[in-house]
């Protein structure tokens, strides 16, 4: 870590205890077993962070229901403030953050900085939002009466993220559920605790310099059986889970059980409609970056590209020759383009979705497998591998979360892509190359693309904040970050007021006395 200037982030980050999972604030403990956080950079064990207990979870809920109190009471655009202020120290800790992200998490270091500008960008968004939490009012049918809208916070929010945006989904729901009102209990990824415990830092100091109590934001750690406290407990009001179909599945119905709320953002099966005008010079870029930016651990990762047969050849050759100029290795050198995967269970998942693809008839065009030698000690370091496949296969079906991509062909109109593209269970991210504005818009029309982000010459991965960002299907139906997602971390109150001295009723209903 010292040869990486990880110890010296740490400092920059003021993080004194890396060994406590459990946090309501400044106040930091753990008794629950010991997880180890080990960079899959070059393997080395970087903490022992202790998790949540449920004594320990018990400590936390009360501190946040306490805090939820005071927090509600203050006017919004006054939360907002605090969140600006976060925002700013944000952007004074940008380096040794987005630094501490690449190397516990195994991100390149310019996407470990974009992650922290996210987060930024969230921050800005969720203070002008403090002041445009805005109800409607609406005509009332009855003569005296107004009605309209309210919302109001909601309580104590349960976020659950996932290693590969180890910082920035976390803030997606945070900053927008703290201006609502809201309080946050946050459980990380196993895999990735040290980032969860800086950035807890980052607001308990905040918090502190604001006189503001314990608990407005909380961090828990562990595995799945964590989470399970939040989800199964009626004092969380809502869960927002980052994360796979697997668990989402698990999440949602957990917590419908008991008549919570539940915003899932789950797997993703993206791909890209190559169509015959489609311009090389943004198709290979976008097509690249989908598929082997963070070592294709996005959730809006490409997985697929569906090309039209004209242009095939010409497009698999492009593709297929930018791959040769891919260098992968240390994510901190900022030479690089392929960082590792999180872990070896990830490698082995990508070795067998390969070999799966063949046995199925996919044939290899760029050739995959574990890159050993020396700077590779982790095991962690895996080619991006190119198949040609058929969207029927059982693997193109599934989300591998790996450099993996599978081409495809299309035939005829546009109408053909659309359908494979479609043809997944999931839906969350899609793209369009081309230049015919009929195929374009076909595509973004309500028989075009299913998904929750449906793109025109650009790729499926790297969303901004602005817009709602989610997906249908299996990929959950939920939406975070900006539009009108604030709206699931507040409860709608509509209001009738009646200033008249007369009480009629709706629906011109007679009820004489
Ligand atoms: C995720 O992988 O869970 O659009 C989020 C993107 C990023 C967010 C990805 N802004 O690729």
């Amino acid at each position: 870590a010292k040869e990486f200037g990880i110890e010296k982030a740490l400092k920059d980050l003021g993080v004194k205890d890396i060994n406590n999972g459990t946090s309501t604030g400044s106040n930091s403990f753990g008794s629950g077993d010991v997880i180890e956080s080990i960079s899959p950079v070059n393997g080395e064990l970087i903490a022992k962070v202790t998790t949540t207990s449920k004594a320990d979870y018990e400590k936390v809920i009360e501190t946040a229901t306490s805090a939820f109190q005071t927090w509600r009471t203050m006017p919004a655009p006054q939360r907002g403030e605090i969140v600006r202020q976060f925002g700013n120290k944000l952007r004074e800790l940008k380096e040794p953050l987005g630094k501490l992200v690449s190397y516990e998490m195994g991100k390149s270091l310019q996407e470990g900085y974009g992650e922290v500008q996210e987060m930024i960008d969230i921050c800005d968004f969720a203070v002008g939002l403090s002041r445009q939490l805005n109800g409607q009012t609406m005509p009332s049918e009855r003569p005296g009466h107004v009605m309209r809208e309210q919302w109001h916070s909601l309580g104590v929010v349960g976020i659950i993220s996932a290693f590969n945006f180890p910082v920035a989904v976390w803030a997606w729901n945070t900053a927008l559920a703290w201006v609502c009102g809201d309080v946050c209990i946050w459980k990380a990824s196993e895999k990735t605790p040290l980032c969860s415990i800086a950035c807890q830092n980052i607001i308990a100091g905040v918090l502190k310099d604001n006189n503001l109590p314990e608990g407005i934001s909380n961090i828990i750690n562990g595995d799945y059986k964590v989470g399970e406290m939040m989800t199964t407990d009626k004092r969380v009001p809502l869960i927002s889970a980052t994360g796979s179909t697997r668990m989402g599945r698990i999440v949602g119905v957990t917590v419908a059980e008991r008549f919570g709320k539940s915003l899932l953002e789950l797997g993703g099966n993206n791909a890209i409609i190559i169509t015959p005008t489609a311009d090389l010079k943004v198709v290979v870029p976008g097509a690249v970056f989908g598929a082997v930016g963070t070592a294709g651990q996005r959730c809006t990762s490409t997985r697929r590209l569906i090309i039209h047969e004209s242009v095939y050849d010409k497009v698999r050759d492009a593709i297929v020759g930018a791959y040769g100029q891919l260098t992968i290795g240390n994510p901190l050198d900022e030479k690089n383009h392929i960082g590792p995967l999180i872990d070896k269970d990830s490698v082995n998942t990508y070795l067998a979705a390969i070999e799966k693809a063949k046995a199925e008839g996919g044939k290899v065009l760029v050739e995959g497998g574990v890159v050993e030698g020396k700077g590779f000690e982790s095991g962690c370091y895996v080619k991006p591998a190119i198949i040609e496949a058929e969207n029927h296969y059982e693997i193109v079906q599934h989300e591998t979360f790996a450099p993996v991509l599978y081409l495809m062909k299309y035939s005829g109109e546009v109408e053909n892509a659309i359908d494979q593209q479609n043809g997944v269970v999931q839906g969350l991210s899609s793209a369009i190359m081309t230049n015919e504005l009929k195929e374009a818009e076909k595509f973004l029309s309500f028989s075009g693309s299913d998904c929750g982000i449906a793109n025109v010459n650009i790729g499926t991965s790297g969303a901004e904040i602005g817009g709602a960002f989610g997906g249908e299907k299996e990929t959950g139906g939920g939406r975070e970050s900006g539009s009108d997602a604030w709206k699931v971390y507040m409860r709608r109150q509509t209001n009738t007021v009646n200033y008249s001295d007369e009480l009629p009723l709706a629906q011109g209903i007679k009820f004489d006395l």
